[in-house]
């Protein structure tokens, strides 16, 4: 599992160089957005519970076929489930946020899951907007916190979703 600073040094260190511009200026802008994902951290960890459950209740509004006979959140094993994919997501994306690197999600959540979403029938473009709603309220609820800039709470949702879309291609 890595972060952007030990990304940035293996790197560097496998090639025997100093750290030049173009690692101090994305040393710089890590360091910089540091209190906006601490702040998120904090924000989801407080929050994680309500988040999950009204996203799930905006992408089963939006989609209501998903919830009802014939649609893979049917029942209500299956509708939990769905809800704690969502709750992982959110979970694995909060740590990623913070390290400001995706390779925990490559690691410990995307690895395999394709094959097993495409096994059990669970729809990508559903599950992709619902990790879509949760990176939208939580950047709102950032927004009322006085936060301006939280555009750095795409990466992590965006590489999952990402990552998750090119099995459907
Ligand atoms: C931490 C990494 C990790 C992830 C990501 C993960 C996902 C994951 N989701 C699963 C199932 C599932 N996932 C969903 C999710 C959904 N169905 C929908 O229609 C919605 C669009 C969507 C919710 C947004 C459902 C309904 C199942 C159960 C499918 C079934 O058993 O038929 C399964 C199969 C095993 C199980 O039921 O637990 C896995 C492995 N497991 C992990 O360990």
């Amino acid at each position: 599992m890595r972060d952007a600073v030990t990304t940035l040094i293996k790197n560097y260190d496998s090639t025997g160089r100093y750290l030049d511009r173009d690692a101090v200026d994305s040393l710089r802008s890590y360091f910089t957005t540091g209190t906006v994902r601490v702040k998120a951290a904090a924000l989801i960890n407080a929050d994680a519970a309500a988040i999950v459950k009204e996203a799930g209740s905006a992408l089963f509004a939006e989609q209501p076929e998903l919830i009802q006979p014939g649609g893979n959140a049917y029942t209500t094993r299956r509708y939990a489930t769905c809800l704690r994919d969502m709750d992982y997501y959110l979970r694995y994306a909060t740590y990623a946020l913070v390290a400001g690197d995706v390779d925990v999600l490559n690691e410990r959540v995307l690895e395999g899951l394709r094959e097993t979403y495409n096994s059990l029938g669970v729809p990508i473009g559903p599950t992709v907007r619902g990790i879509q709603i949760m990176k939208d309220l939580i950047k709102e609820r950032l927004g009322n916190a006085g936060v301006e800039d939280t555009s750095v709470i795409d990466q992590p949702f965006d590489h999952i979703s990402r990552q998750l879309s090119e099995i459907n291609i």
